[in-house]
């Protein structure tokens, strides 16, 4: 095995690598790395070598549709391709990454010119957790002159709200940190909430934080709109065929490192908010229903469905 992919995988799977998006760009290199340093003799030994860090990539979190829809794109591209010659078959894995990479930056930008405009003019924006493509729109909103002001939530067991915080400070937005319990006591002080997203299935249900279904119930009740910001590509197949997304439950220890014995502890990373908590998904097409999404992702991505 690559060294590189068992170096990304770990990364992943301490939390060092943080974030959907960070962690789709971080497999999709380690991948592009390791192929490079690729000694297969012919295209079989090759996929075969690439099939393992699939493997070992997926196995590093599981709810991570996105990293494996790139890693799935790769292996597509490379399946299908009509050259045989390893040192041609690394260029392919390599032409495949940057424009996956590039695609992935386009629609985080497309993402942030949408949304922004929903940002508007003295407004409170309550955000959940830390996301890099929720981030990146307040900072353009920020950047088109509004003014307005955010809270966030401190995101138990590990605290991802205080890199929303410190990204928010640090870009120079008005910003509140609050325990996650008090979603609810702060619901009607803001105007909009927006949340990113780790998986979303083809009923149009959004997978991301735990915690964020019990924000869009607090939003919902307290008829605040509550919005998803997330790339299309992390669409889940899988869901299409009848599987759930699986729910990553990771180690009591972050809960409590020292705790009494025979306590049990649980630790779901992720749950589900059901589409009609959603007011809409912002994405590169632009802002959708939920009950959209099946049939944009296969307009836009159709090798997805493949
Ligand atoms: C992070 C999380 C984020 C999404 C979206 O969870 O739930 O909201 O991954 O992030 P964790 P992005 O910290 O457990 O990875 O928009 O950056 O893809």
């Amino acid at each position: 095995m690559q060294k590189s992919v068992l170096v990304a995988a770990d990364r992943i799977r301490r939390l060092e690598v943080q974030g959907a998006r960070n962690v789709a760009i971080t497999a999709i290199k380690a991948i592009e790395e390791g192929a490079k340093g690729s000694e297969a003799k012919g295209k079989e030994a090759f996929l075969n070598e690439l099939s393992d860090a699939r493997e070992v990539l997926f196995a590093s979190r599981e709810t991570e549709p996105l990293m494996r829809n790139a890693i799935r794109h790769v292996i597509y591209a490379v399946e299908s391709s009509e050259k045989g010659a390893v040192k041609e078959l690394i260029d392919v894995v390599s032409e495949v990454s940057s424009q996956f990479l590039e695609n992935l930056e386009r629609s985080k930008e497309k993402i942030a010119a949408i949304g922004s405009k929903r940002i508007t003019h003295g407004s409170k924006v309550l955000t959940h957790c830390h996301s890099s493509t929720v981030t990146g729109m307040l900072r353009r909103a920020k950047e088109e002159g509004k003014s307005f002001e955010v809270v966030c939530t401190e995101s138990r067991p590990v605290f991802q709200g205080r890199i929303t915080a410190k990204e928010m400070l640090e870009a120079g937005i008005k910003t509140t940190l609050i325990v996650d319990s008090a979603v609810r006591y702060f619901m009607n002080e803001v105007d909009l909430v927006v949340v990113g997203a780790d998986a979303i299935t083809s009923e149009g249900n959004v997978i991301n934080k735990i915690g964020t279904s019990m924000v869009a119930l607090a939003a919902k009740e307290a008829r605040t709109p509550f919005y998803v910001v997330s790339e299309l590509l992390k669409f889940d197949p899988v869901t299409i065929h009848g599987d759930y997304e699986i729910i990553e439950e990771r180690s009591p220890s972050e809960v409590w490192d020292d705790p009494p014995s025979g306590l049990i502890i649980r630790n779901p990373a992720f749950d589900v908010t059901r589409r009609e908590f959603i007011h809409g998904i912002i994405c590169e097409e632009g802002i959708i229903s939920p009950h959209a999404i099946g049939e944009l992702v296969s307009r836009k991505y159709p090798w997805i469905l493949k």
